[in-house]
C-alpha cells in the first residue's frame, strides 16, 4: 500500500493513498479469473461542503472503497466457475470486518507474503487491520447476487450524525403540529427505525448523498458506505466486467410471504419460551 508520510495527516484525510499490485513474474503461479482490488478509505465532509475535514480521527461520516460509496461501487462481476481473488487493504484509522454472503472463501495472503496452500483458512467474514492487506479467493459456483459488506452497521451507511437522540417509539405529532407552525417542512423521523429514509428523496445539500440509499428488485436496499454486490452469472466473457442486472431467481427458489394458516405460537406457558428463574443472592451488599 502506498502513503505519502509528507504531512501524512492531512494528506490522508484528503485521499493519498493507493495499492501497487506485482503480478509474478511466472504467470502460472496461483492463477485467478478474476482479480479484485478494494481500498478501504474514509472521509469526514460535512454536508453541503467539499473539503474534507483533517482533524477527524474517529468519527467519519464516509466509509468508501476506493474512495466510492454505494450505490456508486460498481458490482464484483464474476463468471460461474471462475477462480476469484479479492485483495483488501486499509488505510482508514479503524479495522473493517468484511464479510461476503453465498460464499465461504480462503484466505490466501497478508502483507507477509503468499499463504501455503496448507495453511490456508477458511472464513466467511476476514477483519483487516488498520495498515495491513489480505486477499482471500473462492470458486464462483454459487449463481446470484450476494452482498459483500464491511460488518459495523455505521460502515454500511453514508453521511449522519451521530449525536442524535433515540426516538424509536417515541409519540411526536404533538412536537411536530408545534414545529411545523414555524417550520412546515419539517418531517418527524425515527419512531418506528431510519428506513424511511431510504425511499424519502429528500432534499440535500450540495455534494451530499442520503444516509442509506440504492434500489434492489424488491425496493429499497437501504444501505450505503462499505458495500456492494458479488454478481454470479453464466457467459460472462472474460473481458466484461458490466453490470449484468440483478439477478432472476429460478421458480421456486426464492423466499415468499407465507399467507397460509400460521401454526400455533408458543404462548408465555410453553416450556421453549419460560424465563430463567431470577436466582436469589446469597450474599447481600
Ligand atoms: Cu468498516
Amino acid at each position: 500500500m502506498y502513503h505519502p508520510h509528507a504531512d501524512e495527516m492531512v494528506q490522508m484525510a484528503m485521499g493519498m493513498m493507493g495499492m501497487f499490485v506485482v503480478h509474478p513474474k511466472d504467470p502460472t503461479f496461483m492463477p485467478v479469473d478474476r482479480d479484485f482490488l478494494i481500498m478501504l478509505n474514509a472521509f469526514d465532509i460535512d454536508p453541503g461542503t467539499y473539503v474534507p475535514r483533517i482533524m477527524t480521527m474517529a468519527d467519519f461520516n464516509l466509509w468508501t472503497w476506493n474512495s466510492r460509496i454505494f450505490p456508486d461501487i460498481d458490482p464484483l462481476v464474476v463468471n460461474k466457475g471462475d477462480k476469484v481473488r479479492v485483495r483488501v487493504g486499509n488505510l482508514t484509522m479503524t479495522n473493517h470486518p468484511i464479510h461476503m454472503h453465498g460464499y465461504d472463501f480462503k484466505v490466501t495472503c497478508t502483507d507477509g507474503g503468499w499463504v501455503p496452500e496448507a495453511a490456508q483458512w477458511p472464513e466467511v467474514s476476514i477483519d483487516i487491520p488498520v495498515g495491513a492487506m489480505r486477499a482471500y479467493e473462492f470458486v464462483a459456483e454459487h449463481l446470484g447476487d450476494w452482498a459483500i459488506h464491511c460488518h459495523k452497521s455505521h460502515h454500511t451507511m453514508n453521511a449522519m450524525g451521530h449525536d442524535v437522540p433515540t426516538f424509536i417509539g417515541v409519540d411526536k405529532k404533538p412536537l411536530t403540529q408545534k414545529i411545523r407552525k414555524f417550520q412546515p417542512e419539517y418531517m418527524p423521523m425515527g419512531t418506528a427505525g431510519m428506513a424511511d429514509m431510504g425511499t424519502m428523496e429528500m432534499p440535500l445539500p450540495d455534494n451530499t448523498v442520503p444516509m442509506m440509499t440504492g434500489w434492489g428488485p424488491y425496493g429499497p436496499i437501504e444501505m450505503g458506505g462499505m458495500f456492494s454486490v458479488v454478481k454470479v452469472r453464466d457467459g460472462i466473457d472474460a473481458e466484461d466486467y458490466s453490470d449484468p442486472g440483478w439477478y432472476v431467481n429460478p421458480p421456486g427458489e426464492q423466499a415468499y410471504e407465507w399467507t397460509g394458516e400460521l401454526p400455533e405460537f408458543t404462548s408465555n406457558t410453553s416450556p421453549k419460551t419460560l424465563l430463567t428463574p431470577k436466582l436469589t443472592p446469597i450474599f447481600r451488599l
